[in-house]
């Protein structure tokens, strides 16, 4: 058993002119495959079994494996489950609903200063990585981790993980650079036209 690239539930250009068509394509074949067959490749080299990935990354802290090739795991099993979780959150035209706005208003007063705090975050954030809205306790929270790390792990001896992921957005370059160029800013607000905010209370009710 390997991971496998998850299938999209659209096609590339189906998020335009938001997210484009190429980026889409590339980052989906080529990025997201990449931390896959990495993953494969360091899971066989290490013996260890297939577990569902976000059991995988949240239990990297127990693997009996040299610590380098912890790092290689966490990495590219990070941007598997970083990827499959983004891809499905995905889609235009959605709106939140009533419930999602009063949860957000509790935490954040209301939705435009829940966006703006997201958005300031996502644009001071250095360097590559991603920010999140995640499920913690029953409240609510904005973090941003770097590389490929995901609020599910259990790194470095904390105690708790940063919660569940509710919202992810990637800011790698790599999700932007064709044709965003430097604008990260255009990026982020791009986002909410791509956000799937029926998506996003499923995961909450879930949870
Ligand atoms: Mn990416």
């Amino acid at each position: 058993m390997n991971y496998k690239l998850p299938k999209l539930l659209y096609k590339y250009s189906d998020l335009e002119p938001f997210f484009d068509t190429k980026t889409m394509e590339i980052h989906h074949t080529k990025h997201h495959q990449n931390y896959i067959n990495n993953t494969n490749l360091i899971l066989k080299k290490n013996n260890i079994k297939i577990l569902k990935i976000n059991e995988l990354i949240s239990n990297l802290d127990n693997l009996l494996i040299p610590i380098s090739q912890k790092t290689l795991l966490r990495n590219n099993a990070g941007g598997h489950a970083n990827h499959s979780f983004f891809w499905k959150i995905l889609k235009k035209n959605t709106k939140p609903n009533n419930i999602i706005l009063n949860i957000l208003k509790d935490e954040f007063s209301n939705f435009e200063n829940f966006k703006k705090i997201f958005e300031e975050k996502a644009l001071k954030f250095f360097g590559s990585g991603w920010i999140w809205l995640v499920k913690k306790q029953n409240s609510l929270k904005i973090v941003t981790t770097v590389n490929q790390d995901n609020p599910l792990m259990l790194l470095n001896n904390q105690k708790e993980s940063l919660g569940y992921p509710l919202i992810g957005l990637d800011l790698w370059e790599h999700a932007y650079y064709l044709k965003y160029q430097n604008n990260r800013n255009l990026y982020i607000q791009s986002f909410w036209n791509v956000l799937n905010w029926d998506k996003v209370l499923q995961i909450f009710l879930n949870k």
